[in-house]
């Protein structure tokens, strides 16, 4: 088991607490101990007439979203940024989707559309649509009336309002990631207050799933336990269990009572269906046992910036339900208040018209396919090259993103030689390549393979 613990705190500690102690963590991180005790100290306390914030040591940029800082900032026409996970046309251009385009247009056409606030849980329809296509249209919780979704600030704000949600009400304030995960995973459960373990996850000899490990780990993890689970398009790996072994992993959490948390992120883009890579959340609906999910639109419907997303709890009883989303009112509120409405209207106009839904639907699968398209080209790319070691992962992995195993001195000298850009772990989004960039990208890592760095 690895108990690489994020958060200290005792389970008994109250959220406030973990999340005092968290964020000392997260301010010491770095500094010394004079500095940390500044912090603390009178705000007068500075030198006269200096800036009570002179103590304050620059912060590192984020691992995935400053490699597009690094990227803006070099001035090479042969760059290429790989680093953050956002679609690219073959031109190499951010895509606004056609039917996000013409939901936009109805909506502006709408003399009757308003600005006032939305609800604390946001836009009701887009509630119910979102439920429907994460767990589908004929889903038993949703007829039976035991769901309660609440509209978030895309997918970090559900897991952000998730895990505040369950620091305050769960029993158990474990949560058990997969190791390797989203950078950003760890930060949001410790920061809602919640103690942060991992799950073996991911084997780097066989750049594969270590199923082993994982069912090791999570029949090892305290009874009640909370399990973060990507639904589809692992992050960073491209890894997936297959559906045999979700079956495995819902009979072991189901027999422990760990809670499971899906984080999905990437509906539609790892198979190109989008009922297909719910399956595996479909399956553990569909044992009645309680779940979240959080979802994001960033991706699949290319909403990116407009932050929108949801968090759905799936109870055992109606009326549980009920006060379930009562609570999460009282967590939302003092955090945000209540969220945007025009990135989720745009979802509600696609998502209730059987037109514009169809038309949603392939265009997402022809984001999905140019990315396996990318994956082909990639893999045929370095064979030609005779490059070194074996690059069939290449096309095995699903999703957005390919976990090259490109160390970080390689990752370095790609990035200052050729002036591609991405993750210090080695992660490429396939979703920013394209038939032109291809080749350079082959050039490079034949280079970096060859030099033995
Ligand atoms: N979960 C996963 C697994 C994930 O990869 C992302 C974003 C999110 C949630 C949050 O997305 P949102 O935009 O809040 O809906 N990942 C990409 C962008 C980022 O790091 O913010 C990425 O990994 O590049």
């Amino acid at each position: 088991m690895n108990t690489n613990d994020f958060s200290s705190s005792s389970s008994s500690s109250s959220p406030s607490d973990r999340r005092i102690g968290a964020l000392l963590r997260h301010l010491t991180a770095g500094t010394d101990a004079d500095r940390v005790s500044s912090v603390f100290a009178s705000p007068t306390s500075g030198v006269a007439g200096g800036s009570v914030f002179a103590h304050l040591v620059q912060a590192p940029e984020d691992a995935i979203l400053g490699v597009t800082i690094a990227y803006n900032k070099d001035p090479s026409p042969i760059k290429l940024n790989l680093g953050v996970g956002a679609y690219r046309t073959e031109e190499g251009k951010p895509l606004v989707l056609n039917v996000v385009r013409k939901a936009e247009q109805q909506l502006i056409n709408d003399r009757s559309r308003i600005k006032e606030y939305l609800p604390i849980v946001g836009l009701g329809e887009f509630n119910k649509l979102s439920a429907k296509l994460i767990l589908g249209a004929d889903s038993p919780a949703i007829r039976e009336n035991r769901v309660t979704t609440v509209e978030c600030l895309s997918g970090t704000g559900s897991l952000r309002v998730g895990g505040e949600f369950l620091a305050r009400h769960y029993h158990q304030k474990t949560i058990y990631i997969p190791q390797p995960t989203w950078g950003n995973h760890p930060k949001i459960f410790t920061l809602a207050g919640l103690s942060v373990k991992t799950y073996r996850y991911y084997d780097p000899s066989t750049r594969g799933l270590n199923f082993q490990g994982l069912l090791e780990d999570l029949g090892a993890a305290p009874q009640g336990s909370i399990v973060l689970l990507h639904a589809c398009a692992h992050n960073p790996t491209g890894v997936d269990p297959t559906l045999e072994q979700w079956e495995q992993i819902r009979k072991l959490m189901r027999s422990k009572g760990l809670m499971p948390f899906f984080d999905s992120a990437y509906q539609g883009f790892a198979s190109g269906s989008l009922d297909t890579d719910a399956k595996p959340i479909r399956m553990f609906v569909a044992d009645g046992g309680e779940l979240l999910v959080a979802q994001s639109y960033a991706k699949n419907m290319g909403l990116y910036g407009e932050r929108v997303g949801a968090l759905s709890i799936v109870c055992k009883a109606a009326d549980v339900a009920g006060r379930v989303e009562s609570q999460l009112k009282l967590v939302i509120r003092p955090m945000y208040s209540n969220p945007p409405i025009h990135g989720a209207s745009i979802v509600a106009v696609i998502l209730r018209d059987r037109n514009l839904f169809n038309e949603w639907t392939l265009e997402l699968k022809a984001m999905a396919d140019r990315i396996i398209s990318m994956r082909k080209q990639l893999f045929e790319a370095l064979r030609a090259r005779g490059t070194p070691g074996d690059w069939t992962h290449i096309i095995k992995q699903i999703g957005m993103f390919t976990f090259t195993g490109l160390n970080p001195a390689q990752v370095s000298y790609m990035t200052k030689e050729y002036h591609i850009y991405m993750t210090s772990d080695g992660r490429i989004s396939m979703a920013g390549l394209s038939s032109k960039t291809v080749p350079h990208l082959a050039d490079a890592i034949h280079a970096v393979v060859t030099k033995a760095l």
